[in-house]
C-alpha cells in the first residue's frame, strides 16, 4: 500500500480554494474532496510496516492548532512548473506536529526523510510544459488569496491509490491532537 500521513481540509474551505481552479491549460485541477496537507510522504509499504507506523503515530501527543492559509507558489519554474500550490501562513505548532510525525515514522521503520517540510496544499500538477504567460497571470492574480482560520484537531494516514484519472486518497485511520494552547 502507497501511503502518506497528512491533513484534510475542511469542505467550505476545500471549496473556497477550488474557486481558484482555473485559466491554467493543462493543469491537472485537485479535486476539492482530494486536497489535503501532506506532513509526510512514506509510499509502498507492507501491511506489516503500516501497522508499525500506525503504532508510532497514535502514539503522538501534540496540541491542536489554527491554520491559514496564504499565497500561492510552484513548484518548478515557467514551462518546468510540476504543481501549483496555496501556501501556508507559517505556523510553529504545525512544525512541531510535522516533526513528531517524522521521527514516528522512523521509529515505524521508515527511512528518514531527507527533504525540507514545505507545507502547501497542491492545487493543479502538470504532466506536460505549462504556460508560462498563463502561470504568470494566474500567479499574479491569485497572490493575494487568503482563507481561514480553521482549527487543526486530528491528523490523517491516507492510502494513496493512483489510477488513470488521477490519485484517490482514503483516510486510513484520524489522530486526534490535544485542545490547543491558547
Ligand atoms: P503534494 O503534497 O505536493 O501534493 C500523496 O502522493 C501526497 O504526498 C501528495 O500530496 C504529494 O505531493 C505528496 N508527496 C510528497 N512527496 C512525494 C513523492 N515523492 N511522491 C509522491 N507524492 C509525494
Amino acid at each position: 500500500m502507497r501511503l502518506f500521513v497528512g491533513l484534510g481540509l475542511p469542505e467550505g474551505l476545500a471549496a473556497r480554494l477550488a474557486t481558484l481552479e482555473a485559466g491554467l491549460p493543462g493543469a491537472q485541477w485537485v479535486l476539492p474532496e482530494n486536497m489535503h496537507l501532506t506532513l509526510r510522504f512514506i509510499g509502498e509499504v507492507t501491511e506489516n510496516d503500516a501497522a508499525d507506523i500506525d503504532e508510532m503515530l497514535a502514539g503522538i501527543s501534540a496540541p491542536g492548532f489554527d491554520l491559514h492559509l496564504q499565497g500561492v507558489g510552484t513548484f518548478g519554474e515557467g514551462h518546468k512548473t510540476r504543481a501549483v500550490w496555496v501556501g501556508l501562513v507559517p505556523s510553529a505548532p504545525l512544525a512541531h506536529l510535522q516533526t513528531k510525525v517524522e521521527s514516528a515514522c522512523v521509529r515505524g521503520g521508515q527511512p528518514p526523510e531527507g527533504r525540507k517540510f514545505s507545507p502547501h496544499v497542491t492545487l493543479a500538477r502538470f504532466n506536460h510544459a505549462a504556460d508560462a504567460n498563463r502561470l504568470q497571470r494566474f500567479i499574479e492574480g491569485s497572490a493575494m488569496f487568503s482563507a481561514g482560520p480553521w482549527t487543526v484537531d486530528h491528523f490523517t494516514l491516507f492510502e494513496s491509490r493512483l489510477g488513470k484519472s488521477g490519485a484517490v486518497y482514503t483516510p486510513l485511520a484520524d489522530y486526534e491532537l490535544s485542545p490547543p494552547v491558547l
